[in-house]
């Protein structure tokens, strides 16, 4: 019987308690596996001294998950050093940062081959395999190395870099090669699906006809494929008792403040920096909203083990106390700054609390955070939201106000246009980006790639499953 096995580096669904913390590639993966049959696949997060390979298979959040430890060296090369230290930057145009070290490349590969390893006596005949993300490129040859022929699939969150820069990474086209081996290899957006066919065609000199490349006798068909959120249920969230609670709580202290917001995992590429300097040029431009307004930035800390995450840490740490201090009166300071991890309800408060929507990456696949403030507005007096160009976001959300991240004097402006902005037009903007939050949600994502991936194979749902039982 054919099912779904999904594969990602980390496993975390959102626990049975409901309410986690689980980012928005865990919930768009679990709502996938909640909906298919099957299985999800990936590292523990714990350490072992040698690895085995043992699996240890466990439900949660209504999810049956395989979990494999790795080595502390794995770790270091791996995930620290090749995923994190090499890829995240190249990816996100930062050349500056990337490192790239024999030993981190060795580790990928290593890893890759031990997931393999292990993963394919867990795949069936007709299952499909879908594999997530940057940690795991070269999986699918590894699987096929094994004579595992089912239909595997992989899907980017993250861009796809320029082709010259993608030519600094010393092992470009045997990483690009390798995504040959998939049956379906999905972006984000149309801008990376062109950087993608731009080295295909140029470094590869292979054709791309109808989607499709054609290569050593397999066909790869690639395509841009969206991630939404689970739009209905995040609006529900926000208007639930909890997200109520909070908003309350923020509203009280914003004594009649209008407020900016940010929620970011702390990431070089998410634009922090940019983004204060940003907001102090508003505020030396128009001191008339001194006093007014005010942004609060929650950046929940990530991948501290990374040397540029602690650095990028102290520079915020910096510029925003600067800023206060520069700013601040007795009973307003201009930046509330919390490294905090908030529950999802909490965050949906927060979000319908703001007047402004302040998402600025330099570089980002798609980012979840436009759609979830979207999501969570009041329909009768929406906030606004001010978006990066840089994000994958922007290709569908034309209605936010949508800024150059890098330019302080633009996104200044835009934050000025946004607290002034009347209430007919905020209502007609969110009301059009909501239609699209909505209609492009997780579920239209994960049935848009589960389809491509299908090709002719069918796939068993619970609702198969329920269908069968009544029968
Ligand atoms: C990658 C790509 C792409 C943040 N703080 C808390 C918290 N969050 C949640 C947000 C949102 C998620 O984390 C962040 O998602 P993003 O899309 O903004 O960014 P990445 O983590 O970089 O994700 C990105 C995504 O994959 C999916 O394909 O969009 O471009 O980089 O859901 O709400 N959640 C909770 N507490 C927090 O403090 N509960």
């Amino acid at each position: 019987m054919s099912r779904l096995i999904v594969v990602s580096n980390r496993v975390n669904p959102p626990s049975d308690a409901g309410v986690g913390t689980a980012g928005g590639l865990a919930m768009a993966l679990a709502a996938a596996l909640r909906e298919y049959s099957g299985v999800w696949f990936g590292w523990s997060g714990e350490i072992t001294d040698a690895f085995t390979g043992q699996i240890s298979m466990q439900r949660v959040g209504g999810v049956t998950v395989a979990l494999v430890d790795l080595e502390e060296q794995d770790r270091e090369e791996y995930y620290d050093g090749y995923a994190n230290r090499t890829l995240w930057p190249l990816f996100h145009s930062r050349t500056d940062l990337a490192a790239y070290e024999r030993s981190f490349g060795e580790g990928y590969q290593r890893v890759n081959r031990r997931f393999a390893e292990t993963l394919a006596p867990l795949i069936g005949p007709g299952d499909l395999v879908w594999i997530h993300d940057y940690h795991l490129i070269p999986l699918a040859e590894e699987l096929r190395r094994l004579g595992v022929t089912n239909r595997i699939g992989f899907f980017l969150h993250i861009p796809w870099p320029g082709r010259r820069l993608l030519t600094t990474l010393p092992q470009h086209r045997q990483l690009v090669e390798s995504l040959l081996a998939y049956d379906v290899v999905g972006f984000q957006t149309r801008d990376a699906l062109e950087a993608f066919s731009d080295y295909v065609g140029r470094e590869l000199e292979l054709t791309i006809d109808d989607g499709v490349i054609e290569a050593d006798g397999r066909r790869t068909r690639i395509g841009a494929f969206p991630i939404g959120i689970e739009a209905a249920a995040f609006a529900d969230l926000a208007r639930g008792e909890a997200a109520q609670a909070t908003f309350a709580r923020v509203r009280l202290s914003q004594t009649g403040r209008k407020m900016i917001v940010g929620v970011d995992r702390l990431d070089y590429s998410k634009g922090l920096e940019e983004r204060f300097l940003a907001y102090e040029q508003l505020l030396a431009d128009h001191p008339d909203w001194a006093e007014r307004v005010f942004l609060l930035q929650i950046a929940t800390p990530s991948r501290d083990a990374v040397q540029a995450y602690q650095e990028i840490r102290a520079r915020l740490d910096g510029v925003s106390g600067r800023i206060n201090g520069a700013y601040a009166t007795v009973d307003w300071v201009p930046i509330r700054y919390v490294n905090r991890t908030h529950r999802r309800d909490e965050l949906a408060g927060v979000y319908r609390a703001a007047h402004v929507g302040l998402v600025t990456p330099l570089r980002d696949g798609m980012n979840l955070v436009a759609k979830e403030y979207v999501a969570a507005q009041d329909p009768d007096d929406p906030g606004v939201l001010v978006l990066s160009r840089y994000a994958g976001a922007a290709e569908q959300m034309e209605d936010a106000l949508i800024v150059n991240p890098f330019s302080r004097e633009e996104t200044s402006e835009a934050l000025e246009v946004a607290l002034a902005m009347p209430r007919a037009e905020r209502v007609a903007r969110w009301t059009r980006l909501m239609d699209g939050v909505v209609r492009d949600d997780v579920a239209a994502w994960r049935d848009r790639f589960v389809s491509a991936l299908q090709g002719d194979a069918a796939v068993v749902t619970h609702r198969d499953d329920d269908n069968r039982k009544a029968s």
